[in-house]
């Protein structure tokens, strides 16, 4: 087989290091070029132009530059062929670093001390040790079980929700919707890390957040998103810490993205907000394992870290 052709097509993400990084091995078609040619094989892309993949005659597979690929199925067209996506070293090592960072200012009570710091006030509130406190992680899979493993080396009780409920060393797990409301009724600090498909899309609801164990040592519920914006109703997230049902929050994902300046979330004293940087797509580290997965899929290799079409992660 020959070597295929590249189309690149991101959307908020600037080509130019993918694109240097991929044209050292493959030739690479920039978009907007490249609609309809059928010298292409594979296209790497982030929220692609709805129907431009479905122009290619030729196309044999669909590389995401992230681990989430709804970004790829908001795209009506989108062409039955398989749909690749990040596991990686790197990209799970920045998630397990925000997870734990979040996790710890939260139980360390960083939004207190910051707001002691201003007004000048030497007060030491009490501080309950890790092994009181239950982190439970909505989506155990890749990057789930990294923070999972992370935050048990660090003494916190660990549960896990998933679909299917597999088990993992050291973590509750529970599945499906039978299991939804006792994981959430014995987790303290909520960390959300499942995809946004057809059935996760606004699951963290006023209702969901209302099941959280909020008579805990950090004195009320947290809530910690870094999967996607729309799991969640921003609305209902914001009900919640003000009729203090959640005590605090960590976003690093928002229902619209930019979060719009005249939304109430940035300015919220309960929140703290990161512009979906959890773990930002690293070409350095990412097009090198994409590029080796094309050479093995022309050798006849089979591929890895595929996608599931009919649950869409
Ligand atoms: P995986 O596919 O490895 O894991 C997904 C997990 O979610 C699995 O445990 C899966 O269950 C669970 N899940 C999926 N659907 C459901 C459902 N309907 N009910 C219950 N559980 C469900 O994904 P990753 O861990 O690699 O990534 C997770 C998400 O993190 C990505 O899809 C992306 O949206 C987000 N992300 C965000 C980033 C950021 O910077 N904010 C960066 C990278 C990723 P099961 O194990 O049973 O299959
Ligand atoms: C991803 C992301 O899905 O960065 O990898 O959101």
């Amino acid at each position: 087989m020959d070597k295929g052709r590249v189309l690149l097509a991101l959307t908020g993400y600037h080509p130019q290091r993918w694109y240097d990084l991929i044209s050292t091995r493959r030739d690479v078609t920039l978009e907007p070029d490249g609609t309809a040619d059928p010298s292409i094989t594979y296209a790497v892309v982030w929220k692609q132009r709805p129907n431009l993949l479905s122009t290619l005659p030729n196309l044999r597979i669909i590389f995401s530059i992230g681990a989430g690929v709804d970004h790829i199925f908001n795209d009506p067209g989108v062409p039955n062929v398989p749909i690749v996506r990040v596991v990686a070293d790197n990209l799970t090592q920045y998630m397990t670093e925000y997870v734990v960072w979040r996790v710890l200012d939260h139980h360390r009570q960083g939004l207190l001390y910051r707001g002691q710091q201003v007004r000048k006030i030497w007060d030491e509130p009490e501080q309950k040790p890790a092994s009181d406190i239950s982190v439970g992680i909505m989506g155990l899979g890749n990057l789930g079980r990294a923070a999972a493993k992370a935050l048990i080396a660090l003494g916190f009780q660990v549960n896990g929700w998933s679909r299917q409920g597999y088990p993992m060393h050291g973590v509750s797990t529970y599945g499906g919707e039978s299991g939804l409301v006792p994981f959430l009724n014995a987790t303290d600090i909520l960390v959300v890390l499942l995809p946004l498909t057809p059935a996760t899309q606004g699951i963290i609801s006023y209702d969901l957040l209302r099941h959280l164990r909020c008579n805990n040592g950090l004195g009320g519920a947290v809530l910690v998103n870094a999967g996607r914006g729309r799991l969640q109703k921003d609305a209902d997230i914001l009900r919640a810490l003000d009729d203090g049902t959640l005590k605090e929050a960590s976003l690093d994902v928002f229902e619209i993205e930019p979060l719009p300046e005249a939304s109430p979330l940035w300015t919220h004293p309960k929140v703290f907000v990161t512009p979906h940087a959890a773990a930002t797509s690293d070409p350095a580290h990412l097009v090198g394992p994409m590029l080796d997965q094309m050479d093995a899929f022309e050798r006849g290799e089979p591929l890895r870290n595929t996608v599931d079409r009919v649950h869409q992660y």
